[in-house]
């Protein structure tokens, strides 16, 4: 039988092993998310939160075909300085282990690795969702079918705001995926506390949110549950100011004829120098809270195992 290399960093192994809690992080967001050194700051930061919140963290990528859950921060230093570094996502993962190729997964395809690798949590700020115009270009994240499909729970500031999230809420309401908001009535907006839409639960307390992740698992329905963070408010962007970037970034991304892969990372950008930068603070400092939170979760969910 053909098996899939992993290999894992000595204390994430060694804390899986003894069932302890372990966080599953991203790396396409340090490799195409952020700019260097920003991205390798947050990445670092990243991980700390984690542990301040109780948990090892393991960010994950591919090299030389062989799945890393758990990068050392020499490993962190050289993806995130390294041009070129292709983004890789749930389809494009096979493709590149055969290959014996490098990557950075995006949220899709660290699912897949975590779920590989037993690791039942995840943390990102946000995810990839329904685009804007989805009715006409189809346009929709594999993160969200990918959700539908590995028993991983994933924490977040909900979905990127450049996206429809609308039609993303609805989309998860349709494929079964529970959606919960901690410490909000809404569903945020990833830059901003509240998208305007109400979440389908609330749950303030860590301890429960726990126990709902492990009736989910125990259900034996596929799939994650999606546990999400709004922005502190000192790090959230004014909804107006965020949307005439999105507006505007959109517009430009049909004139220059951008679709399809390279959109997420275009609008995001885009977005970013209308704002002078202030969503790209909102992005570093997103991810770090989310993650804090995240090692809370997941500690808590290896405290409450059987
Ligand atoms: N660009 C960014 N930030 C990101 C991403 C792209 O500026 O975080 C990412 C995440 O890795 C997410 C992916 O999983 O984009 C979704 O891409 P798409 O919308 O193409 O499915
Ligand atoms: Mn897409």
């Amino acid at each position: 039988m053909h098996t899939i290399p992993i290999a894992y960093e000595d204390e994430v192994l060694e804390t899986l092993r003894e069932g302890g809690p372990v966080v599953a992080l991203e790396s396409n967001v340090i490799t195409h998310g952020l700019k260097y050194p920003h991205n390798v700051e947050t990445a670092l930061k990243v991980e700390a939160a984690v542990r301040k919140g109780g948990s090892v963290p393991a960010t994950i990528c591919v090299e030389n075909g062989t799945i890393r859950v758990g990068m050392s921060e020499r490993d962190i230093e050289r993806f995130a300085s390294m041009p070129g570094i292709p983004k890789v996502s749930s389809r494009d993962l096979p493709v590149v282990l055969a290959q014996g190729g490098s990557g950075a997964t995006t949220v899709a395809s660290s699912l897949v690795a975590a779920e590989l690798a037993g690791i039942p949590f995840f943390c990102s700020a946000g995810l990839g969702g329904v685009h804007r115009g989805a009715e006409t270009s189809m346009d929709i994240s594999s993160d969200l079918i990918q959700l539908t499909r590995s028993k991983v729970a994933v924490v977040c500031a909900g979905a990127k705001m450049i996206l429809d999230l609308k039609l993303t809420m609805e989309y998860l309401e349709t494929q079964c995926v529970p959606v919960i908001s901690y410490g909000s009535d809404d569903f945020p907006a990833f830059y901003c506390a509240s998208s305007g839409i109400r979440s389908p639960h609330r749950v303030d307390d860590e301890d429960l949110i726990a126990r709902i992740v492990a009736a989910h698992r125990a259900t034996g329905q596929p799939g994650g549950v999606v546990i999400a963070v709004p922005p502190r408010a000192e790090d959230a962007v004014d909804a107006a100011t965020a949307e005439t970037a999105i507006d505007e970034a959109i517009a430009q991304a049909k004139r220059d004829g951008v679709a399809g892969q390279g959109l997420t990372k275009y609008l995001m950008r885009a977005v970013d120098k209308a704002t002078g930068g202030r969503t790209a603070e909102a992005n570093m400092a997103v991810l770090i809270s989310t993650a804090e939170v995240g090692g809370r979760l997941a500690a808590a969910h290896a405290r409450n195992r059987p």
